[in-house]
């Protein structure tokens, strides 16, 4: 039977990564983001499996864009049945007495309400099917909370309590709902954070080997194939190297 998955931020990273891996495993694909060449670049790409791609532009944090975009999905995209909340970002790593305005809007707007402004949208369709399985990208940030990381933690936090909140609301309705929880995982993840320094971004995964996006989506594909009776509420996976969001060994 056809099976549709959702990924948002597919542009990059993890979300990529779970794109290929879901289309190898026979996943028809509805991915998302803000750059439009990104996503018919991974459309092309994923040609070669035989599964339909169907592309959204929008910016998660803009509700109506989000709205008129899965109102244009053809009718036989409208039965989702895995929906990936991965887009997300940090946005600096400051104090709190000197973080950005600007930096924080954009973590919680984007993080927090892009996250439920697209889950409120896509959540009805599964309810009414009584079928379906959300899994919510949150982080070791969500768990733990470190220097200069308060508000991107705050974020992570508030994917994890609405993960908890989503689980129990949609009980009634057989509605999976699962976190997967990453410390280090190199993507374009630290360039984003501190706002394209290049040098800044290379340091976070100095002497030591990170998480690949590949071993995200490898955990997210086994979330999603467990059988009927099971959920995997969560699964923190952190790089060898990392015992915490704090303690890391580097080589020199
Ligand atoms: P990337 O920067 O590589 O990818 C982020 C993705 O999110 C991109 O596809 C981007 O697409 C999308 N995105 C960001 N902002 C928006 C927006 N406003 N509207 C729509 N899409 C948006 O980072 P990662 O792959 O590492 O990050 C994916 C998720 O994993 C995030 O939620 C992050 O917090 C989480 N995470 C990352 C870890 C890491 O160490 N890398 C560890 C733990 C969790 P586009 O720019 O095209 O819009
Ligand atoms: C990203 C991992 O440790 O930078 O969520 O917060 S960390």
């Amino acid at each position: 039977m056809k099976k549709i998955a959702m990924i948002t931020g597919a542009t990059s990273g993890i979300g990529k990564a779970t794109a290929k891996k879901l289309a190898q495993s026979g996943y028809h694909l509805i991915i998302t983001g803000r750059r439009s060449d990104r996503l018919q670049e991974l459309k092309d790409e994923l040609k070669g499996h035989s599964v339909d791609v169907e592309t959204l532009c929008f910016d998660i944090r803009e509700t109506t864009a989000i709205e008129n975009a899965v109102k244009q999905l053809p009718a036989e995209w409208t039965n989702i049945d895995v929906l990936v909340n991965n887009a997300g970002l940090a946005a600096g790593a400051d104090p709190i007495y000197n973080g950005l305005w600007s930096d924080w809007e954009q973590m919680i707007d984007t993080n927090i309400k892009g996250l439920l402004y697209l889950s409120k949208l896509i959540i009805p369709n599964m309810m009414e099917r009584k079928q379906g399985h959300i899994i919510n990208v949150s982080s070791i940030a969500g768990k733990e909370t470190y220097a200069n990381g308060n508000v991107y933690c705050a974020t992570k936090h508030a994917v994890e309590a609405i993960t908890k909140g989503m689980r129990i609301d949609l009980l009634p309705y057989n509605i999976k709902v699962s976190s997967v929880s990453p410390g280090m995982v190199e993507t374009e993840f630290s360039i984003v954070r501190y706002h394209g320094d290049k040098e800044k971004a290379d340091n976070v995964y100095k002497g030591l080997t990170p998480l690949f996006a590949d071993d995200i989506a490898d955990a997210i594909e086994f979330m999603i194939t467990r059988p009927p009776h099971v959920n995997i509420n969560d699964i923190l996976i952190m790089p060898t190297a990392q015992a915490s969001a704090v303690y890391n060994h580097r080589e020199e």
